[in-house]
């Protein structure tokens, strides 16, 4: 497959006709990211206001669902749900309880669009998936979607979600809701600058496995859904010497949907991975990583907003030109807002990460605007990692 850079988005060609009709599981990307939250309605007033979302969609006691309120807040591609339990009355809603109690807020559901919701779960049972829930019809006025469920590391899963002509705001049982807040103000300029959007997709989302299982999960992509493996990687060598991690990246035959996996690495300081399944109480998504095509504007608002950032030592930027060149965003404004650069055969790319966004240092973010590069910042691992360290060490988990 040939990957032609194009400047300011996240998009990656399209597969030729024939690698689309040989692919055993093709999905259409992600279609949402499901958080269990002690407070949903506080979370989507946080992605509102710090990220930039929008409220798109809205379930809870008000329209039917006793148990549970979830928000859906979406920004571009992008869409997230964040769901609290108002009164358990089913297993669903005792789940999502005790999914909070044990892990805090945190990821329950990579929940992936798919052409075929029935025939993709087929195969992924046939080929070693623990089936969640089997394949059936929801219905509203809005039209039919068909949904699955298979499980992941952890308790995690992954919902398979088959829209066809579905034209309601999320899913059955969801109303359309108003923004809580009007659309940001962004600044004229930069590559493609939206008045209203930071991001435009997801770009990829981090599964955190026990030490010496990652590729244990990597054959579980390779078999279950055939995902393939990207190149980039951290391995023994990056490990031992400053990471204290291991990882891999799967990835759809389209690299819409991909999926890096770390693992602990046994190292002179505790790993962040370690620290993360602490404080998680097992394996579960770590970072996601949202598209933006113009992260200056995006990070200063966020900053604005109140979001915090890893902080990322001046010295990074004294080197920083010699290695990477020339990006659209000048030296000396990636310094300010600390965000990293880095460069491969194949193009740039600019991110950021968040400090962890709940007491726990577990799940956080990542900001990428890509010019080419399909990698995840190899030639930032070493300051990434170490920027990590230093908070671990405030935490007292060093
Ligand atoms: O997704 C990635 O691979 C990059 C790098 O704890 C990374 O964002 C990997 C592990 C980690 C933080 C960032
Ligand atoms: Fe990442």
């Amino acid at each position: 497959m040939t990957t032609a850079p194009q400047r300011g988005t996240h998009q990656t060609p399209d597969a030729p006709d024939s690698a689309r009709q040989a692919d055993p599981f093709p999905v259409k990307g992600m279609d949402a990211v499901v958080f269990a939250v002690g407070n949903a309605k506080q979370a989507a007033h946080y992605y509102s206001t710090g990220f930039g979302m929008r409220l798109v969609a809205y379930s809870g006691p008000e329209n039917g669902s006793r148990e549970t309120a979830s928000y859906v807040l979406e920004s571009g591609a992008a869409r997230f749900v964040f769901t609290s339990v108002v009164r358990p009355s089913s297993d669903w809603g005792r789940f999502l309880a005790d999914h909070v109690a044990a892990h805090g807020d945190g990821v329950v559901d990579l929940a992936i669009e798919v052409p075929d919701a029935r025939a993709a779960y087929a195969y992924a049972v046939e080929h070693g998936a623990r089936g969640i829930e089997e394949p059936h019809e929801v219905t509203d006025e809005h039209g039919t979607i068909v949904r699955a469920a298979i499980g992941t590391y952890g308790v995690t899963r992954h919902t398979l979600v088959e829209r066809g002509g579905y034209d309601g705001p999320y899913l059955p049982g969801f109303e359309t809701a108003k923004p809580l807040v009007a659309p940001p103000d962004r600044r004229a300029g930069g590559v493609g600058a939206s008045p209203t959007r930071y991001f435009q997709a997801i770009d990829h989302c981090v599964g955190n496995v026990e030490l010496g299982r990652m590729d244990e999960w990597v054959g579980f992509y390779n078999k279950v859904m055939g995902f393939t493996n990207m190149k980039e990687f951290v391995g023994d060598d990056i490990a031992t010497e400053y990471s204290a991690l291991m990882s891999k990246v799967v990835a759809d035959g389209t690299r819409k949907v991909k999926f890096p996996l770390n693992e602990p690495a046994v190292g002179k300081k505790k790993s962040q991975i370690d620290e993360y399944l602490e404080f998680y109480g097992g394996p579960g998504v770590q970072h996601i990583a949202l598209a933006t095509n113009d992260i200056v504007a995006s990070v200063r608002e966020m900053r604005a907003a109140g979001v915090q950032f890893l902080d990322v030592p001046d010295s990074y930027y004294e080197t920083l030109g010699e290695w990477v060149g020339d990006t659209r965003v000048p030296l000396d404004e990636l310094r300010e807002l600390k965000i990293l650069a880095d460069r491969d055969e194949d193009g740039y790319l600019l991110q950021i990460f968040t400090k962890p966004v709940q007491d726990r240092p577990t799940v956080f973010f990542e900001m990428i605007e890509r010019h080419g590069s399909m990698g995840f910042g190899k030639g930032n691992f070493k300051a990434l990692f170490q920027a990590i360290e230093r908070e671990q060490e405030k935490r007292g988990n060093l």
